[in-house]
């Protein structure tokens, strides 16, 4: 039986911390979100935010890599003719001056098989790690990623990745109103405004634990069996 320190309560419930029930899902650490000329930076969003968790992931990555934790990566982007971008994303991101599907620096924004969609070499998947391709900002929606952990027994969730506020957030309220039990590793995650980074921690503690807990992925590596 194991649990981890964590806000509001030790984590998971009920002490079942193992890599038969557990696993780490990193979103979204693509180019796009945390690269020089991609989404992001387009924006003018500072990409040092979403930079943030890099280092810390690769610690973590290698921690549950050695005890043999599943790992399932996401990269969120679109099909190369766009028939699965909503038309109101593609008008709302123009306004911005980061057109989803428009020509930049890393290629066409967020379309598949583009350089800047691509996860960061850093973070680079191993082979027999899930890639979850997703067209939204949860990782559930319209994504085969509740069949894979519903077939390998999997109920606890680790979430990492970016942006805290936007596809973290929607996954772990996804997940949890799946009946998955997650816990977001504060170091690992980031947002474009570091205001939003700390409400979005803030909000999963309410009422208890309304969506999960939050801990840091030191404290995960150091409780870890
Ligand atoms: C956004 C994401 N922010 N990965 N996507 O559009 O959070």
């Amino acid at each position: 039986m194991a649990t981890i320190p964590s806000s509001p309560y030790a984590w998971p419930f009920d002490a079942s911390l193992s890599p038969e029930t557990t696993a780490l899902i990193v979103i979204d650490m693509q180019t796009d979100f945390c690269g020089i000329g991609g989404y992001v930076d387009k924006m003018g969003y500072d990409i040092s935010l979403t930079r943030a968790p890099i280092e810390p992931l690769k610690r973590l990555l290698a921690a549950l890599r050695a005890r043999n934790y599943p790992i399932i990566h996401t990269r969120e982007g679109h099909r190369a003719d766009l028939s699965d971008l909503p038309a109101n994303k593609r008008w709302r991101s123009r306004q911005i001056g980061a057109g989803i599907g428009d020509p930049g620096p890393c290629g066409r924004i967020l379309v598949r098989g583009e350089p800047g969609w691509d996860i960061i070499p850093e973070l680079a998947p191993l082979p027999g790690e899930p890639i979850i391709d997703k067209p939204g900002k949860g990782s559930f929606c319209a994504t085969d990623l509740e069949l894979l952990l519903r077939n390998r027994g999997i109920r606890n969730l680790i979430l990492t990745g970016i942006t805290t506020d936007v596809c973290v957030h929607t996954t772990m309220r996804e997940a949890n109103d799946r009946g998955f039990e997650c816990v977001l590793l504060e170091n690992c995650c980031g947002a474009t405004d570091a205001g939003n980074h700390a409400a979005a921690l803030k909000m999963i503690t309410m009422q208890g634990g309304v969506f999960g807990a939050v801990a840091t992925s030191d404290m995960l590596i150091e409780h870890l069996p």
